[in-house]
């Protein structure tokens, strides 16, 4: 069985692609899931792709991801400035997050430049667009390949 990877994406990640594009582009979250499907075939990582504009089913999701996924891809979309709450869950998700963003948030307004979830993430993948999940997911891959390694030396 491959590993299980579970993507998460926040508030108003649904309307990618319909506007704003001078900032988020014109691909859409769907085309995204589609990259991210095919990826993760390559690289040998099955996927569960979620987004939600509530704070509280994200958290749910995180709190259920313990024992079924071997690490967690997160967009927290505006959570990522403010939520405690998904942070705490992280933690206590104990399992490895790569924190993804589609806009550098370095170059953009201050409140910005600050991540709660960046505080548990093991990397950080932002400025690179909807293509930056597709390097999520290969981080996550040699994560997890040096995990099992780790573990049993010389198998893999
Ligand atoms: O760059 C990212 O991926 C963000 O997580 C996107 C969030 C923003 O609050 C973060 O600071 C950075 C916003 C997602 C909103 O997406 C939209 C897409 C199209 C139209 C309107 C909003």
């Amino acid at each position: 069985m491959h590993p299980k990877i579970l993507v998460l994406n926040g508030p108003n990640l649904n309307l990618l692609g319909t506007r704003e594009p001078t900032i988020y582009g014109r691909t859409t979250l769907v085309d995204i899931e589609e990259a991210c499907r095919r990826r993760a075939s390559a690289l040998e990582l099955e996927v569960e792709f979620r987004q939600s504009n509530h704070e509280g089913e994200l958290v749910g999701w995180i709190q259920q991801a313990r024992g079924t996924y071997q690490a967690m891809i997160v967009n927290a979309g505006a959570y990522t400035h403010s939520s405690i709450a998904i942070l705490d869950a992280l933690a206590a998700a104990d399992l490895p997050v790569i924190e993804v963003h589609l806009s550098n948030i370095f170059r953009r307004e201050a409140f910005r430049h600050h991540s709660y979830v960046s505080t548990i993430a093991r990397g950080m993948v932002c400025g690179f667009g909807g293509f930056g999940y597709e390097l999520a997911l290969e981080a996550a891959a040699q994560l997890l390949r040096l995990a099992a390694e780790a573990k049993s030396p010389g198998t893999t």
